[in-house]
């Protein structure tokens, strides 16, 4: 069966949708003399970093292995949140294309065949492992298996990031917040503090013991006779600032300098903005306003800006452990090693916390590539890049042909010669529901501007323009969109802006695979034929995914809905993934196997 049918069950009861090819173990096509890949991901990781000019942060490893690459300054994701980056990047296509804007969506359920950047390793002789954060998630909901050669790799136990003492409060408050009668699903999302100091060695926290894996893991690869494509996704500097306590003591929290652009952008449409709702998830910042509103207090900026500091370097010395073992182990030579933040992240800027829009703060991202043999290595590299580069730029190093659904540019030249008349733009795009409207914002970066066209996706119209000059304006706090002057240069840029992002037609953004509103009763029959575990999700009316059931190899569930609901069923390996909608199993069940 073709996988583009995977997710296009219908009709009688058996639907045996297992990935053909994802199992499968790769063998031929040797190619032991093609470069290795250490692909390391850094969640949340702005570019405030020793090498990209900040004197205050100490990260001596990534700085190091700057200068033995290529340093990208002005590298662009292409949506500044988790999923939808880094969907984009390990797909090589734009978001529009695999159309995956939010955290609800699988790129599998809008691109069901398309071939991953380690997947297209693995069907070329390569050896594909993944630890840590690659896809959305450590916990692994948008994991994709056909993409690895060796299930998901994980350090043994669970590792915990706060204290018994901080959990117990956070229960006293659920249990206080349902007393008042707060919903469940307002109270399950309040997380425990953003902040936690403890004295603990690394490896008790995930990052470290992860890091403790991959080195195990590249021992072993040392001896394998397929070249490797490790990736390695740290999940610090993301929310909860929870490095070990000797990362804090790096910094002095007085002496770190508060963002100085701490107000909006003057002009600035109000969709523009994130909401920090990311923020306010965690229980000591429950009532911190919006941008929109409020500010942090100076106490609250310092502790948040110093946690940030102190997880950047804390991930800095696990990326310093990773490379001394790749020098240990001889594998330097014959290894491209990448590290990406999959965006940026606002400290203060705009007077707002977190990512989720399209300035420059957010949409920026660390780039470092160093490769074997490329002359460029201890070089700044100023031309605009974006993320979906990476996938042809990696192939194109190791000499593997670029697919042809890949949207991106190798810059594989420029790893030679920084100095090559590059791109003339940089595209990035936020969806936003703001006061009951969706907007899609899609924004080009081009060498002296920023201009962004919000458009409301119902319609497609534009709503709201955005326009900054970054050669008197790199802090992007003035917009100049509307002013007369500019007409000419506005047309000008959103025809550009169009020509790589066209508008999308009136309602695009609803996601394909989402169940449709009905009153009609049915009951689902789901019983599991599977060797392995199955969970059951719905999904709602946009495309979310909620939990609905587990089963065992054998168990069978029975569930009270409505026709043209849609549940997709994911096994614990995710190798086997079905779609099933409720109006085609009213008479018989659906048989997972
Ligand atoms: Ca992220």
């Amino acid at each position: 069966m073709n996988r583009r049918e995977f997710l296009k069950v219908s009709g009688v009861a058996a639907v045996s949708l297992v990935l053909p090819d994802c199992l499968r173990a790769h063998t031929g096509n040797t190619q032991s003399n093609r470069p290795n890949i250490l692909f390391i991901a850094v969640d949340d990781l702005r570019p405030e970093l020793g090498c990209y000019g900040n004197d205050i942060i100490k990260t001596p490893y990534i700085d190091r292995l700057a200068r033995e690459g290529v340093l990208f300054n002005r590298a662009y994701c292409q949506q500044a949140v988790c999923n939808p980056s880094r969907a984009s990047l390990l797909t090589g296509m734009r978001p529009d294309s695999v159309r995956v804007w939010d955290l609800r969506v699988h790129f599998r359920e809008t691109v069901p065949d398309v071939v991953t950047l380690p997947q297209h390793f693995k069907d070329n002789g390569y050896y594909t492992a993944g630890i840590g954060k690659i896809y959305h998630t450590v916990a692994g909901h948008m994991e994709d298996p056909i993409s690895w050669t060796v299930p998901k790799l994980k350090p043994k136990g669970r590792i915990w990031t706060w204290p018994d003492e901080v959990l117990e409060e956070r229960k006293k408050l659920h249990e206080r917040l349902q007393a008042e009668g707060k919903s469940e699903a307002q109270v399950n999302r309040i997380r425990a503090t953003a902040t936690v100091c403890e004295d603990v060695p690394d490896n008790a926290r995930y990052d470290g013991a992860q890091t403790d894996v991959a080195i195990e893991k590249l021992r072993e690869l040392k001896n394998h006779s397929n070249p490797f494509f490790l990736a390695v996704g740290y999940i610090r500097p993301h929310l909860p600032f929870a490095p070990p306590k000797k990362y804090w003591d790096m910094y002095d929290r007085d002496s770190i300098p508060l963002a100085e652009n701490d107000f909006l952008p003057k002009g600035s449409p109000p969709v523009a903005m994130n909401t920090m709702y990311e923020l306010r998830d965690y229980m000591d910042f429950l009532n911190t306003p919006s941008p929109t509103k409020g500010a942090l207090t100076e106490e609250q900026q310092r502790l948040l800006k110093h946690g940030y500091y102190a997880s950047v370097s804390f991930v800095d010395a696990q990326v310093g452990r990773l490379m001394d073992a790749l020098d240990r182990l001889g594998l330097r030579d014959n290894t491209i090693v990448i590290l990406w933040g999959d965006h940026g992240w606002k400290l203060g800027e705009h007077r707002s916390w977190c990512k989720q829009t399209n300035y420059e703060d957010d949409t920026r991202a660390p780039l470092i590539v160093s490769a074997p043999r490329c002359e460029a290595r201890g070089m700044t590299c100023e031309a605009l890049v974006e993320f979906i580069d990476i996938y042809p730029t990696l192939c194109d190093l190791s000499g593997l042909p670029i697919p042809e659904h890949a949207e991106g540019k190798s810059f594989k030249p420029l790893l030679n010669d920084t100095g090559l008349s590059w791109k003339q733009g940089a595209f990035s795009q936020f969806l936003r529901r703001y006061e009951g409207t969706q907007y899609m914002g899609h924004s080009i970066r081009t060498n002296r501007y920023r201009f962004v066209e919000w458009r409301d996706c119902e319609t497609a119209a534009v709503s709201f323009r955005e326009l900054y000059y970054h050669q008197s304006d790199p802090q992007e706090n003035v917009n100049i969109a509307n002013k007369d002057e500019n007409k000419i240069l506005v047309v000008g840029l959103a025809k550009q802006l169009r020509e790589t992002c066209p508008p999308l037609p009136p309602r695009a953004t609803l996601p394909r695979l989402r169940s449709v509103k009905s009153t009609t009763p049915t009951v689902l029959r789901i019983i599991n034929k599977l060797d392995e575990p199955v969970s059951i999700y719905w999904l709602d009316y946009y495309g979310g995914r909620q939990k609905k059931g587990f089963l065992k190899p054998n168990q069978q569930i029975r569930k009270n809905t409505f026709l043209g609901q849609l549940f997709v069923a994911v096994s614990e390996s995710g190798a086997n993934r079905f779609l099933l909608n409720s109006r085609d199993f009213q008479t018989q069940p659906a048989i997972l196997r």
